[in-house]
C-alpha cells in the first residue's frame, strides 16, 4: 500500500499540531506507524492521499451512522448553509431536532444543545452539584466523558479511591471531589456512598462503555445505580454521547429500562458536525441560566448547520428497519472475528451491542477496565496493521470501540470478513 503522499502532508500537519494531529488518538500512537491522511469519505468508505481505500469501522468515532457523506445530509446542509452558517439567535431547526431527541429519548423534559460532548459532560456535573448543593462526583475507572478537569481522574488507593489527576495540569483540587469506582462492581458504588454518600453529588457512567474498548454491563448493574442513587438523593447521570441512537435507537436507558436524570448526548445527533447535548429531569434543568442560577452557554450551541445535519441524520436513521439493518451487520461483523480467530486458535472475545462493537485478544472474560489491562495489545497491534495494508480501518487503539453504519451492508461487510484472515494470521505472528 503506498503511503507517499499521507507522509509527506502528515511531517506537514506535525509542523502545525502537536503530534500532527486535532486529537490524540488520530496519531496511531498506542498502534505504531503513521496515520494515513484522508482525501474524502463515501458511504462506509474512507479513501486517503495516496488512493488507497478503507472500510471504516470508526465512522468519526461514533457520528456517521448512515457512512460518509449521504445525500440527505449532504442536500440538507447545501440548503441551510444559503440561509445561513450560524445565527447566534433563535431559529426553529432546534426546537424540531429536540422534538426528535424528546421522542426517542423521553427522559429528557428538558435539554439544551452545546459543540461537544465534553461541553455536555462539564455542564451536567455543574448542574448536578448545583441542584444537590453537594460537591462530589462518582465516575468508573476506563470511562471516559471529555476533558474537562473535574472528570480526568483516576482511581486513588485506599477505600475511597479519591480521585487523583489522570493527566498533566489537572491541579489535585480538581479531582479531590472526583470519587472513582468499579465498572459492572455495584459494591464499589455501595462503599462510597457508605463512606461520604450525604456529599455525593452525582453518579456519571457510559452504561455501555466504548472508551476503553467495550464493557457490557452487567444485567443488574445499571439498576443498582439507579436504586443507590435514588436511595442517597444522589443524581444518575447516563453519558450517552456514544451509546446514544447507537446501541438502540433511545439509547441504553431504552436497551435497559434505567430512566437517568441527566443524560448527555452528542455525535449522532449532529451527523457529523460539532455538537453536543444535555438534559433530563425538568426539575433539575430549570435550575439553568437563564431561569436559575446554574450558568452555561456557547456561541455556536444550536447551530443552524449541525441542527440540520442532525435532523436528516436521525430521519433516516429512524426510518423502518434502517437501524436492524445495521445491528445485523455489527452481529455478522462479531460472528466473523470469533469464528476467525477461533480457526487461528486465538483467544478473542468479541462482542457487540446494537450498531458498537469491540475485541479483545483476551482469554478471559472482560466485564471492566481492570480486565482489559490483561488483554494482548501487541497481538491486536499486529492485527489491526494487517487489516489496515488489507483495506480495513478498525480503531488506531486496542482500547476503543468500534462502529458500524447501515451503508456497511453489503460490499463493505464482506470485504472485512473475506480479509480477517490476514488480521488473525498477523496477530498470531509473536
Ligand atoms: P467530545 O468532546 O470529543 O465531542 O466528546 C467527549 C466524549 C464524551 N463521552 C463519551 C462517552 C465519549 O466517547 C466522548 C468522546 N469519544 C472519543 C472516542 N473515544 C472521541 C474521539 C477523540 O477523542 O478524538
Amino acid at each position: 500500500m503506498n503511503s507517499d503522499r499521507s507522509h509527506e502532508l502528515f511531517a506537514r500537519a506535525k509542523t502545525f499540531f502537536p503530534g500532527g494531529v486535532n486529537s490524540p488518538v488520530r496519531a496511531f500512537r498506542s498502534v505504531g506507524g503513521e496515520p494515513f491522511i484522508v482525501k474524502h469519505g463515501k458511504g462506509p468508505f474512507l479513501f486517503d492521499v495516496d488512493g488507497n481505500r478503507y472500510v471504516d469501522y470508526i465512522n468519526s468515532w461514533g457520528p456517521l451512522v448512515l457512512g460518509h457523506a449521504h445525500p440527505a445530509v449532504v442536500a440538507a446542509l447545501h440548503e441551510q448553509a444559503q440561509l445561513g452558517t450560524s445565527y447566534g439567535a433563535c431559529h426553529e431547526r432546534e426546537a424540531e431536532l429536540a422534538q426528535v431527541v424528546r421522542e426517542l429519548f423521553p427522559s429528557l423534559e428538558l435539554m439544551r444543545f452545546v459543540n461537544s460532548g465534553t461541553e455536555a459532560g462539564m455542564a451536567v456535573i455543574r448542574l448536578a452539584r448545583g441542584f444537590t448543593g453537594r460537591r462530589k462526583i462518582v465516575k468508573f475507572e476506563g470511562c471516559y466523558h471529555g476533558h474537562a478537569d473535574v472528570l480526568l481522574a483516576k482511581a486513588g488507593s485506599g477505600v475511597l479511591t479519591l480521585g487523583l489527576p489522570d493527566c498533566a495540569g489537572v491541579p489535585p483540587s480538581a479531582v479531590e471531589d472526583t470519587l472513582v469506582a468499579e465498572f459492572n462492581n455495584a459494591e464499589s458504588v455501595e462503599r462510597l456512598f457508605d463512606a461520604c454518600g450525604e456529599e455525593i453529588a452525582a453518579v456519571i457512567v457510559e452504561p455501555v462503555v466504548g472508551n476503553c474498548g467495550l464493557l457490557v454491563p452487567e444485567p443488574a448493574f445499571l439498576k443498582a445505580l439507579r436504586s443507590i442513587t435514588e436511595k442517597h438523593g444522589a443524581l444518575l447521570i447516563f453519558d450517552e454521547v456514544m451509546t446514544g441512537f447507537r446501541v438502540h435507537l433511545g439509547g441504553a436507558q431504552a436497551l435497559y429500562g434505567v430512566r437517568p436524570d441527566l443524560t448527555m448526548l452528542g455525535k449522532v445527533i449532529g451527523g457529523g458536525l460539532p455538537v453536543g447535548a444535555f438534559g433530563g429531569r425538568r426539575d433539575i434543568m430549570e435550575r439553568l441560566a437563564p431561569l436559575g442560577p446554574v450558568y452555561q452557554a456557547g456561541t455556536l450551541s444550536g447551530n443552524p448547520l449541525a441542527m440540520v445535519a442532525g435532523l436528516s441524520t436521525l430521519s433516516e436513521w429512524r426510518k423502518p428497519g434502517v437501524f436492524e439493518r445495521a445491528v445485523g451487520v455489527t452481529e455478522r461483523l462479531v460472528e466473523g472475528l470469533r469464528a476467525g480467530a477461533a480457526n487461528h486458535g486465538l483467544p478473542l472475545v468479541a462482542q457487540s451491542v446494537g450498531t458498537m462493537f469491540g475485541f479483545f485478544f483476551s482469554e478471559k472474560p472482560v466485564r471492566s477496565y481492570r480486565d482489559t489491562l490483561s488483554a494482548d495489545k501487541d497481538a491486536f497491534n499486529r492485527f489491526f496493521h494487517a487489516m489496515l495494508e488489507a483495506g480495513v480501518y478498525f480503531a488506531p487503539s486496542a482500547f476503543e470501540a468500534g462502529f458500524v453504519s447501515v451503508a456497511h451492508d453489503g460490499e463493505a461487510i464482506d470485504f472485512t470478513l473475506a480479509v480477517l484472515d490476514q488480521g488473525f494470521r498477523a496477530a498470531k505472528q509473536r
